[in-house]
Order: C-alpha cells, then sequence, then structure tokens
C-alpha cells in the first residue's frame, strides 16, 4: 500500500485502517442502498486528536475525504463517490456526565441519539430530537445534517439543540466551542454555520446539546380522517388545544396496507380510510384527557384510537415509524423528502400520484411524513429506469407550491442537481464563497451538497 495509507495506520493504529473490500464494503453504501462507491480505504480514528492529523495527512496528499457518522443517511451524503478516504467517526464515543445545572450535555460525534437518550433520562432530561433510526444515527451526523424527526413540531430540528460544537478544519485546525453558553453574541456563529452543512465545511467531532425536560407520561391517538385537509384541521386544533403536543405525523391508506402486510399488523380501524394522523401528548401527568377533549371537539376525527401504556404506544406508532423499513422491503424506493407550507399541502398530495406516473407509469408512491412542518416523504417504488425522471417531476411541484427539495434529510448527493429550485442564485454564489473559504482545495465531502 502506498505511503498515505501506512501514514494513517501510524495516526489510528492498524486495525483502524480498512483497506480490503470486505472490510470497506459495509461502509461504502447508504442504507437506501441506492448510493454506494468505493473508498480509497476507511480510516476509524479515536481522538479529536487523530482525526486532525488525518484530515491534515489527506490535505497534504491532496486526497478528498467523505466524513460519516452512523451511515443512517437518505441522500448519498456519507458515501464515496470513489477514491475517497472513508472517514468513519463511529469511535468517537466520548460521553460527558450530564451537566444539570446547564441542562446540557457534550458528546462525541460517534455516540447514537439512543445511546445519548439513555444517558439523559436518568437525570430526567431528555434529548429534543428523536426519530426511527435512534439506535444507529449518531450525534455528530444528526448535527451534520441538521435532522428533524418526530418531535420538531415541539423542540425544532437539531440545530435548535445545538449550544456549541468541536469540529476539526480542511486544514486539520481545531475550533473548539463546548462551553455551551445560553447567551454568546461574539461574531459568527460557526456552531451554527456547520449544522446543515453536510461534512462540506469542517470535521464535526463533538457537539455540546441543550437537553429538555423528561416528560415520562405519554398518549398517542391514531386518528382516521378524510383526507390531508381534514388532517390539518386536526393538526390546528391540536395545535391550539395540546400544550403537551411533542408529534403530529401523517400516512395515507397505501402505506398502512404495506407497513401492515410487512409486519404482519392488525387493522387499526374496523373501516378503511384514506389518512391517518398519529398525535404525541407528552407531560409529567398523564396527558390523556387533554388528547380525548380535543379529539372530542374535532369534527375532523372519523375514527381515533388511543393509549398511553409503553405497549400501546409503541403499537400505534409502529404504524407510523416502520414505513421506511416496509418500503424498502418492498423495493428500492426513489426518497424525496419535502416540505411545503401548510396551506399547499393537501393541492401537492392531490398532484403528486399523476405527476409521479407520467413521469414513471405503473410507479407505486407512498406518502407519509411530519404534518405539523408539511414535511412529506415522497417513496416512489418500482421507478424503474425513470428515477431521475420521478425526482425531477415531484421536485419542480415542490417548488412551484413554494417548498423545499429536501426538508430534513439533506441535499447529499441525491439532489444536488436541484439545489437551485430551492435557493436563488445569490445564495448559492453566497454558499460557494462560505465553501472557498474554509475548504479552499475543496476535499471535504466533494460533490455533497454543492456540485
Ligand atoms: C422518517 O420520518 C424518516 O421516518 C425516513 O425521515 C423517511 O424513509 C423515509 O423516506
Ligand atoms: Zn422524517
Amino acid at each position: 500500500m502506498s505511503d498515505l495509507e501506512d501514514r494513517l495506520r501510524e495516526i489510528v493504529g492498524a486495525p483502524h485502517v480498512a483497506v480490503d473490500e470486505d472490510l470497506k464494503s459495509q461502509y461504502e453504501t447508504d442504507w437506501t442502498r441506492r448510493f454506494t462507491g468505493e473508498a480509497r480505504c476507511v480510516v476509524r480514528p479515536a481522538s479529536t486528536a487523530e482525526v486532525a492529523a488525518v484530515v491534515r495527512t489527506c490535505a497534504d496528499a491532496g486526497v478528498p475525504i467523505t466524513v460519516q457518522g452512523g451511515n443512517t443517511g437518505l441522500v448519498g451524503g456519507a458515501v464515496p463517490a470513489g477514491g475517497e478516504v472513508l472517514l468513519n467517526l463511529g469511535r468517537l464515543t466520548a460521553l460527558d456526565d450530564v451537566d444539570v445545572l446547564e441542562g446540557q450535555v457534550t458528546a462525541g460525534a460517534g455516540v447514537t441519539l439512543e445511546k445519548l437518550q439513555q444517558h439523559a433520562r436518568p437525570h430526567g432530561l431528555d434529548v429534543g430530537v428523536d426519530l426511527a433510526a435512534r439506535s444507529a444515527a449518531t450525534v455528530g451526523g444528526l448535527v451534520a445534517t441538521n435532522a428533524g424527526g418526530l418531535r420538531v413540531v415541539r423542540y425544532g430540528s437539531m440545530r435548535e439543540q445545538l449550544t456549541g460544537i468541536e469540529a476539526v478544519l480542511a486544514d486539520g485546525t481545531v475550533v473548539s466551542r463546548l462551553g455551551g453558553l445560553a447567551k454568546d453574541n461574539t461574531g459568527y456563529d460557526l456552531t451554527q454555520l456547520l449544522a446543515g452543512s453536510e461534512g462540506t465545511l469542517a470535521v464535526i467531532t463533538k457537539v455540546r446539546l441543550r437537553l429538555v425536560p423528561l416528560l415520562p407520561a405519554r398518549a398517542v391517538a391514531l386518528v382516521a380522517v378524510a383526507g390531508v385537509p381534514a388532517a390539518l384541521q386536526l393538526l390546528a386544533a391540536a395545535r391550539a388545544g395540546l400544550p403537551s403536543l411533542s408529534a403530529a405525523e401523517l400516512f395515507l391508506a397505501e402505506g398502512l396496507d404495506l407497513v401492515r402486510a410487512h409486519g404482519k399488523l392488525a387493522a387499526p380501524f374496523a373501516e378503511s380510510y384514506p389518512a391517518f394522523v398519529v398525535l404525541e401528548c407528552s407531560a409529567r401527568t398523564d396527558p390523556t384527557d387533554e388528547l380525548l377533549e380535543v379529539l372530542g371537539e374535532c369534527p375532523a376525527v372519523e375514527d381515533a384510537t388511543v393509549a398511553s401504556d409503553a405497549t400501546g404506544v409503541a403499537k400505534l406508532w409502529a404504524y407510523r415509524e416502520t414505513h421506511t423499513e416496509a418500503i424498502s422491503a418492498a423495493g428500492l424506493p426513489v426518497k424525496l423528502d419535502v416540505s411545503v407550507p401548510l396551506r399547499e399541502l393537501s393541492g401537492l398530495v392531490d398532484d403528486l400520484p399523476g405527476t409521479v406516473s407520467a413521469a414513471a407509469p405503473g410507479a407505486r408512491v407512498i406518502i407519509f411524513g411530519h404534518l405539523g412542518e408539511g414535511n412529506l416523504h415522497v417513496n416512489v417504488l418500482d421507478a424503474g429506469a425513470d428515477a431521475e425522471q420521478v425526482s425531477d417531476a415531484v421536485l419542480r411541484l415542490v417548488a412551484q407550491r413554494r417548498g423545499s427539495i429536501s426538508s430534513e434529510h439533506g441535499v447529499g448527493r441525491a439532489k444536488t442537481r436541484w439545489l437551485s429550485l430551492s435557493r436563488s442564485d445569490a445564495e448559492i454564489a453566497a454558499m460557494r464563497r462560505i465553501k472557498g473559504a474554509l475548504d479552499p482545495a475543496g476535499t471535504l465531502n466533494p460533490g455533497v451538497l454543492l456540485n
């Protein structure tokens, strides 16, 4: 092997540099199986100092780097295009004690969301972000992609949880801002700049996160509604009437059929309905009564089933949370994560099937997502060779309705072509200048976000 691999072995130890295909392959394909590329080697450092040395060594050699956390992304942002050093941060698992006074914690980039939740909860605190990939998704990746998930309606996305960051710049310099000051107006906010930068500006090695009070009492309603307008009517009632509202999710009849077949789940209602909303309330004391009151008064509710015990809650969530795996088991979907203003949501859902079948005759569309943010996960199965046309048609439709071509999954490699549908030329030019200033040689995640 070449000098570069030898130097990387000196930095992280030989067992943590993989060059053989059978050792590299698990890192080279993303969760969707759609995005894959060959890494020159996979390097797994265990500390910030090791990351800095790896980045500096690659920069000196002029070799690009692909940065990877838990590899649960869905837009090809953490897998190589071909020839990069794949920098996997899964060994950065340092986890500081929970700072109960500040209500914050500092975690290494490789700590999984689930591990962080388990760490915070015994202190009566919790992580504001939660999502189905919690057991594998790492906090570094969640911050780098500004992940959203199931509780954005209450606590915002990952950037809202962030109070500080430690990162390695493209030349190997370490910037560290982990003091977690609640107020700190001392110039450009590098922490927030790196949130959602998808590994293109720096390698995030540690994050400092604000925690939220642990709310152990949960009540979940699965509500059958007549369609998206009714779902929105219920959302408005829930926002106004439920101070404990912690999630408002949407799925449709086609998705329900798929998850039921995949997970062998019972029908939630005796009759069939076109659309379903999951409402979750979380509080210190059982919020079931306030949830039932809102459901009882809202004319949009066709039928509802409510649970507040852990098993019942998990059963209801399964109808929504297992969409991704059920779709993946049915084929290789085109995954489009989009959002539109809530007033445009119903029109978009109406237009999607026609738009998709015009682009890919015979394709199936499964639509679900985060109702509170107008965030739809448009999954298209059986698009075959027409995948690119489907993406183009759907993303243009979203742009016409003043929406975003990437709501919470990022741009990755999947959507660079369409960035101008959501960002003006002036914005993209400013983004390129930021990229040029922080990574002048373009070695960090080339081809991701900006092409
Ligand atoms: C979710 O909300 C995730 O479950 C995955 O963002 C979405 O599979 C998808 O398209
Ligand atoms: Zn989602």
